[in-house]
């Protein structure tokens, strides 16, 4: 039974999936980093992964996350919830059949929301799963929640709600990109990246931000930023790595040297 602290892992949608492409899967990087998750042989590791080409485009088609407001939504619920368990399973499938014990766990099963904040989480099977050395994994998912009916949970509140809940030691968070920048990088040539910053020099930045250039009804990097800041203020370390460049998320999760944004409290 493990002792050890907890890593929790985000893979980005816009890395396992053609975020151009609408139910694109990304196989290459998803198999990549399945093999570079075996590599790092991490004790005690929670996965939780985005929605990408399959939950945001069905998500953003019925207005998901504003919640329930006519039953021409409940189709759209169901066909979200169910893309997510599709590439869900893709993702379970590279994993388990490289001998990873991973478990999915559907979050909308296991938790609900109150105006889009987590407000119930039985959290019984994943501190067994975690106690017997399984690694859960999660996903960014359409929830039930107690006032608005339905909404989109992200990846990114589910990571920092994971994180603060099991006292993670580290958060790592793989996406498409280096780093943090001052701007997004994909539009502005002279985007200068950050090394490491400190909660307060996070906060004076967090409105330049920008969000997120393919469909994202979550917020993109700027919502990723909001999300994890109460993580960080309970003095839970988040990098920021480039899942699509070979190693970067391996050495991330074996804290050797590469290149990504370090977030920490002070
Ligand atoms: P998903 O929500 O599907 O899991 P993801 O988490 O992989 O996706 P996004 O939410 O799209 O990724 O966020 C990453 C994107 O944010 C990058 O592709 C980048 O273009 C954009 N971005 C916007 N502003 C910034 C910034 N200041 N620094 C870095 N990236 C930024
Ligand atoms: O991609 C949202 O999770 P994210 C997933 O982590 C859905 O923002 C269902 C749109």
């Amino acid at each position: 039974m493990s002792q050890a602290k907890t890593t929790v892992l985000k893979i980005g949608g816009s890395v396992i999936t053609d975020k151009n492409k609408e139910l694109g899967v990304n196989m290459e990087a998803i198999s990549r980093l399945a093999d570079e998750i075996l590599e790092a042989n991490q004790r005690n590791l929670i996965i939780v992964h985005g929605g990408g080409s399959f939950g945001h485009p069905v998500a953003q088609e019925y207005a998901i996350k504003d919640g329930f407001k006519d039953k021409s939504q409940l189709l759209g619920f169901a066909e979200t919830h169910h893309v997510m368990t599709v590439l869900n399973g893709i993702f379970m499938d590279a994993l388990i059949w490289r001998g990873i014990p991973a478990v999915s766990i559907m979050p909308s099963s296991c938790m609900t929301t109150r105006n889009g904040r987590i407000n119930y989480f039985g959290d019984t099977p994943i501190k067994q799963l975690l106690k017997m050395e399984f690694i859960p994994v999660l996903y960014g998912d359409a929830v039930f929640d107690t006032e608005l009916g339905f909404t989109i949970l992200s990846g990114d509140q589910l990571v920092a709600f994971l994180a603060t809940q099991f006292s993670a030691k580290n958060i790592v968070i793989g996406v498409d990109v280096d780093g943090l920048y001052d701007t997004d990088p994909k539009t502005d040539a002279k985007a200068k990246m950050f090394d490491r910053l400190t909660l307060n020099e996070l906060n004076k930045i967090c409105g330049q931000l920008g969000g997120s250039n393919a469909c994202d009804v979550t917020g993109g990097m700027r919502n990723k930023i909001a999300e994890i800041i109460p993580a960080v203020e309970k003095g839970i370390p988040v990098f920021i790595v480039n899942a699509t460049k070979p190693k970067y998320v391996y050495k991330a999760l074996k804290g050797e040297n590469v290149k990504g944004t370090l977030i920490e409290k002070e």
